[in-house]
């Protein structure tokens, strides 16, 4: 996959998709009248843009071409209406290229372009509700709700109604791992207020597959000291740093692998025994823990080879 100025010959496979009821029906756009020259017209519009130009309003998009490994033009991903500080994201895909990464790779390169290269500080977008598809990839992305967006924006968009929001910030992670030592790495639902910091939250058991019991929360640390080293048996427990960067030594019967938690909005998921080794890598850095049961002495496993005989007797039962 690839991310590339559009050419001309990539017209044809863009008027496909235009004419794709199953692609345009919830576009805001009328893309089924567009003709061939329509799509050349485009193209070329998007190549003079790249010199630095822009249109008769004054605005300046970045259109791009997803392709395969052959080159051949699979959907275009866009920035619109950029100016110093932000842009709206745009992205549309043939149907043969919906379900196999295009998307999320167009996606992906997009956002990183507009803060590392265009070094704008926010990136927004709208779906219309009724768009499943669109909003079913947003969220399995982790990509959050946005309240905030500038009235000017939404101006463009009155008279529809029913839409979602999203935008995401630069230094958001926007491309975590799935899982740690076979352990989920959960996206903390998170709501950014321009200039005025993110509220994240979680709720029972919908992020996180249990009941909590108890919270708590491990501060004051200073920086290289470790803690840890132990597992529990029955304990099931969510993992985040709302403050700081702490190493995470997670080993189980899946390996020994390592995470480190820095980001408000990102957990980590234990359900099975597992030893731990926290590693606070700043001075001061907060480690909160959402627990499926009270404290219970007996549930820990504090000796290393006691773990390692535990979860040996576990696989072979
Ligand atoms: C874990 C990691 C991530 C209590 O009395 N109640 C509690 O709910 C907890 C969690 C601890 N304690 C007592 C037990 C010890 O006397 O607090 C003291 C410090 O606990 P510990 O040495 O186990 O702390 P860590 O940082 O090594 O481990 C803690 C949790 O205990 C553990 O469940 O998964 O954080």
């Amino acid at each position: 996959m690839n991310l590339r100025t559009l050419k001309l010959e990539d017209a044809p496979l863009m008027l496909e998709w235009m004419h794709d009821r199953d692609v345009t029906a919830d576009l805001k756009a009328d893309f089924a009248s567009k003709t061939l020259e329509d799509a050349e017209a485009f193209i070329n519009h998007s190549i003079q843009m790249l010199d630095g130009n822009t249109d008769r309003s004054g605005n300046s998009d970045v259109h791009l071409a997803i392709v395969s490994d052959e080159d051949e033009y699979m959907g275009t991903v866009s920035l619109k209406h950029i100016t110093e500080t932000d842009a709206e994201f745009g992205i549309t895909v043939r149907k043969v290229a919906m379900s196999h990464g295009y998307s999320w790779y167009g996606m992906k390169a997009i956002i990183d372009k507009a803060f590392e290269e265009y070094g704008l500080e926010s990136v927004y977008w709208c779906v219309s509700r009724e768009n499943e598809r669109a909003v079913r990839f947003y969220d399995k992305h982790n990509f959050h709700e946005a309240y905030d967006i500038p009235k000017s924006v939404l101006n463009r968009y009155e008279g529809m109604d029913n839409l979602k929001w999203y935008s995401v910030l630069k230094g958001d992670e926007i491309d975590v791992r799935d899982t740690v030592a076979g352990c989920k790495i959960v996206r903390i639902k998170t709501i950014p207020t321009v200039n005025a910091g993110e509220l994240s939250f979680f709720e029972a058991t919908k992020e996180i597959p249990f009941e909590i019991k108890r919270i708590y929360y491990i501060t004051k640390v200073p920086e290289g000291v470790r803690r840890g080293f132990h597992a529990h048996k029955k304990l099931k427990q969510l993992l985040f740093c709302p403050y700081g960067r702490i190493q995470l030594v997670l080993e189980n019967k899946y390996g020994r692998e390592e995470v480190e938690l820095s980001d408000p909005s990102v957990g980590v998921v234990i359900e099975e025994p597992t030893w731990r080794e926290m590693l606070w890598l700043q001075k001061d850095s907060v480690l909160c823990v959402a627990a499926s049961d009270f404290y219970e002495v007996e549930d820990y496993i504090r000796d290393y080879n006691e773990f390692k005989d535990f979860i040996n007797d576990e696989v072979k039962n």
